[in-house]
């Protein structure tokens, strides 16, 4: 056995050494997600310089992760619901490319992509009230791009995204069409959730993989200068969601529409910069009474970071993120709980933010504010030099005090909701083998009783096999 192999069974060992608690709020599967896709970015895309006409290509992905979670509930005197996990998910993945001939006039490039999906999740002993999750296998990507330049079609299953991807990013069903011309950018899609998505109100009957949104949006970008671009988009969000069983008492549709305004480029010095503003409105029903209210709320994001290129290659980052709250809303997402007086000012939105590892908050009710750093500290080594090593400090407070935020045991009047630190060591051993470990230490605040005010932990350790 060599040396290298003796480690990575080591680093397997601590997946079934470690002992502590867990199951994921939807926040934190949609970032493990996020990551996960990441990393499978470059099965998608191919060798732009081969003289073939048809090129085909397959591979597979194998993710195994332990993750435990301490004091989800903010209580060391009661025992966690949420233990741990241990996950193992499945990728199989194939592509064909149509290459225009060599020496040709024509570039056009087609394109099909497939991916299958295999998760599967034990939670907490079985002893207990854990169980088994088997989600899969599903088609996770199943889609064609049409090269019709100046106008590319996008066709099936599979990313897409306004903006900076808050107000909408998800995997859907739908169609594409970008248009490219000198600097400008256009994009306009259509798009359904996924069948088995569940619903992003939990308090409607059969929320559980069971949700149907339509998505239709807009989008221009505008490239100024080599360094700054501006963009604008609008989307349209539209409920055909069903309670089953079919609840006559109440009506759960939330429909909305956002306007989104932004900017990314360089500053002075080499600083990259980002902003968006993203308007909301739309209609959100009082679960009471049944009355129908106007939503009106707002999103902002800004950030800056910084690369400095010396050994080590550190990097700087500073980000503001705002997501607006109601005052008479204990629960960001549901309609039971939701909005009982007046305009709806929560900013309920279906895309995504990173905002943590432990507490995880929605980017409704808040203000995030996060400085952090990353760096690959061995570059030079030849054994450590893809080990890098990431801090995240945040600090966040809500924007209505007497509201609620996504963790409903912040239900306390009090703007500070606490502050976290999140660490992150990845290692990338070889082209086949990831390794990663993350912790995150919330620290709760004012807005957690006495009694509730424990500090969550998060740890996962992960690895990626990829052939
Ligand atoms: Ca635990
Ligand atoms: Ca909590
Ligand atoms: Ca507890
Ligand atoms: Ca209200």
């Amino acid at each position: 056995m060599t040396q290298s192999l003796k480690i990575i069974w080591l680093f397997l060992g601590l997946f079934f050494l470690a002992q502590a608690a867990y199951a994921e709020t939807s926040t934190q599967k949609r970032r493990i997600e996020e990551e996960k896709r990441a990393t499978l970015i470059d099965s998608q895309k191919t060798d732009i310089d081969s003289n073939q006409r048809i090129l085909f290509d397959w591979g597979g992905w194998i993710n195994f992760r332990y993750i435990d979670y301490d004091n989800d509930d903010n209580d060391s005197s009661s025992r966690d619901s949420f233990d741990y996990t241990y996950s193992n998910d499945t990728r199989l993945w194939m592509k064909a490319f149509l290459m225009p001939p060599p020496d040709s006039d024509y570039k056009n490039r087609h394109s099909f992509y497939l991916r299958l999906k295999d998760l599967y999740i034990t939670e907490r002993p079985e002893d207990t009230a854990g169980g088994y999750d088997h989600d899969g296998p599903h088609l996770d990507y199943a889609y064609a791009i049409l090269d019709l330049r100046p106008f590319w079609l996008e066709i099936g299953r599979h990313y897409l995204s306004v903006g900076r991807g808050i107000a909408y990013s998800d995997v859907g069903d739908g169609i594409q069409m970008t248009f490219l011309h000198k600097n400008w950018k256009l994009k306009a899609l259509v798009s359904r959730s996924l069948p088995h998505q569940d619903n992003i109100d939990t308090s409607i009957p059969g929320y559980s993989k069971e949700s149907a949104r339509s998505f239709y949006g807009i989008e221009a970008a505008h490239r100024l200068t080599l360094k700054q671009t501006l963009y604008g988009f609008w989307l349209l969000q539209r409920d055909f969601s069903d309670s089953n069983p079919i609840d006559t008492a109440h009506t759960y549709t939330y429909n909305s529409q956002y306007f989104g305004l932004g900017a990314q480029g360089k500053l002075p010095l080499d600083i990259d910069y980002w902003a968006e503003l993203i308007h909301e409105s739309g209609k959100s029903y009082i679960f009471d009474s049944n009355e129908k209210k106007n939503v009106s709320a707002w999103g902002l994001n800004l950030g800056i970071s910084y690369d400095w290129q010396i050994t080590g290659k550190p990097e700087f980052s500073l980000e503001y993120a705002f997501g607006s709250g109601d005052s008479d809303r204990a629960n960001v997402t549901d309609t039971q709980f939701g909005n009982t007086l007046g305009q709806d000012k929560n900013f309920l939105y279906f895309g995504y933010i990173p905002t943590g590892y432990a507490l995880s908050p929605r980017l409704s009710n808040i203000h995030l504010y996060r400085v952090g750093a990353t760096c690959v500290p061995f570059e030079k080594s030849p054994f450590f030099k893809k080990l890098k090593f990431g801090i995240n400090y945040y600090r966040y407070y809500k924007d209505k005090s007497e509201g609620g935020i996504y963790d409903p045991d912040a239900n306390v009047s009090s703007s500070d909701i606490g502050s976290e630190i999140d660490l992150e060591l990845s290692w990338q051993i070889s082209s086949e083998l990831r390794w990663i470990l993350q912790y995150g230490h919330f620290f709760p605040g004012g807005a957690y009783s006495s009694s509730n005010n424990d500090s969550d932990k998060y740890l996962s350790l992960s690895l990626t096999l990829t052939f």
